[in-house]
């Protein structure tokens, strides 16, 4: 029966090799980091931290953990790293759960505005243990809007202002919200997720010196396992330690730890600087182009790995009929039929439901990864628009696909 495993996860390999991948929050992990995470310290219970295990046996695991929260203290300059939450969310919860009692207020990115489910959202644990107050984008600008943050802020008295987002394309003022927090007496948690990347290649402002508590995954920009962390003052590092372990997780997973240190020890090569430097050139180059062939990006641009494109308004340019008219789900589709694969994505403002938004979000880590640059991405943008063009004719599409097949073939994300 194990081989059923094993064939699907050849079939996923072929899967990835063959299709473009634009999903803003995903990325190809190092050979490396794959070895880590296989490895046997998944066989390792370890419930406790460094020196204080509830487990014989753990000399070894020990100096794992050890090395990963040293590399990320170094990475991010952080005075307190906790490397054992298992995810993102596990991350914010910690924080959450560190710091307040149910009922609580907090403040947070609305989701349709960009944000994330474990910032407030009503189905999501944090909407529904704290009482968050979201805050959204000024309408004309699309971006954050740090006086209307400063605004609720005086009004609800959050104990935690939480800042970060899923789906922003814009570079965030830590420093303001920062001030905002302090005007208002609350703490700052800075969910850097998406771009600590970006953050750790000095290619958007570092939220360190500004933040009470950095919470992450380590997946996406970052390059790493499929994880989180949190990273926090010292004055804070006790309580958040409890509130991970024993709080909300038992044993650490010490595979997936090690796995943690060697994406932060290759998150400070050159080699990864330069990869970040073309993740963003590369989105600009492909928000650059679709507003050239006519889509309206979100915001007008990018400053980071990601942008949204609103399909409402092409529909509009387009003067298209209801039957022919596209959305985030219709587009997600058709692409997917060309070995494109992305993912709809609700835009500022969206009419429409989360299930079938008026977006679609398009990133650039996972391409940029395989050694794609400027020109790629653009033909990538290319290739997106014939698709649209042509959605209907299911020959160009099949043709298509092969197309973009055999543009992926130069670029193995694999070599073995
Ligand atoms: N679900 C992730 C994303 O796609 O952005 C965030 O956790």
């Amino acid at each position: 029966m194990q081989n059923y495993i094993f064939e699907l996860i050849k079939e996923e390999k072929i899967r990835e090799e063959k299709t473009i991948n634009l999903i803003a929050s995903e990325n190809y992990a190092s050979p490396e980091i794959l070895q880590a995470t296989g490895s046997i310290l998944t066989n390792k219970y370890a419930e406790g931290y460094p020196g204080a295990r509830y487990y014989g046996g753990c000399q070894v695991v020990d100096k794992v953990e050890t090395y990963a929260i040293d590399m990320c203290k170094k990475l991010f300059n952080a005075e307190h790293a906790n490397v054992q939450p298992h995810s993102g969310s596990s991350a914010n919860f910690g924080v959450y759960f560190s710091q307040l009692k149910p009922g609580d207020t907090v403040l947070g990115m609305a989701l349709n505005a960009g944000g994330h489910l474990t910032h407030g959202h009503k189905i999501n644990f944090s909407g529904s243990i704290f009482n968050f107050v979201p805050y959204g984008l000024s309408p004309e600008t699309e971006q954050l809007d740090y006086d209307e943050i400063e605004i609720l802020a005086q009004q609800h008295k959050p104990k935690i202002i939480v800042a970060g987002a899923s789906a922003y394309s814009r570079t965030i003022d830590f420093e303001k919200l920062h001030k905002i927090s302090t005007n208002n007496n609350c703490l700052l948690l800075v969910d850097m997720a998406h771009i600590a990347g970006l953050i750790a290649a000095e290619l958007h402002p570092s939220p360190i010196p500004f933040a009470d508590f950095i919470s992450s995954t380590t997946h996406k920009t970052l390059r790493g396992p499929r994880s989180g962390f949190i990273c926090c003052k010292a004055e804070f590092a006790q309580k958040i330690d409890k509130a991970i372990m024993p709080g909300i997780q038992g044993g650490p997973l010490m595979h997936v730890i090690a796995a943690k240190a060697i994406a932060f020890e290759q998150a400070q090569t050159k080699e990864f600087k330069k990869y970040q430097e073309q993740v963003i050139k590369n989105a600009k180059a492909m928000a650059q182009t679709f507003t050239e062939l006519g889509y309206r990006v979100v915001s007008g641009g990018t400053d980071n790995h990601l942008f949204l494109i609103d399909l409402q308004d092409k529909n509009k340019k387009d003067n298209l009929p209801e039957t022919q008219k596209l959305s985030g789900k219709v587009v997600e589709q058709l692409l997917q039929k060309c070995n494109i694969i992305l993912n709809r994505n609700t835009i500022p403002f969206d009419t429409q439901p989360p299930t079938n938004p008026s977006g679609i979000r398009i990133g650039t880590p996972a391409i940029t990864t395989r050694g794609f640059v400027e020109t790629h991405a653009c033909s990538i943008v290319h290739f997106i628009d014939d698709a649209i063009k042509n959605r209907f004719d299911d020959d160009f599409l099949n043709k298509l696909k092969i197309k973009v097949e055999q543009f992926c073939k130069n670029f193995p994300i694999y070599k073995d």
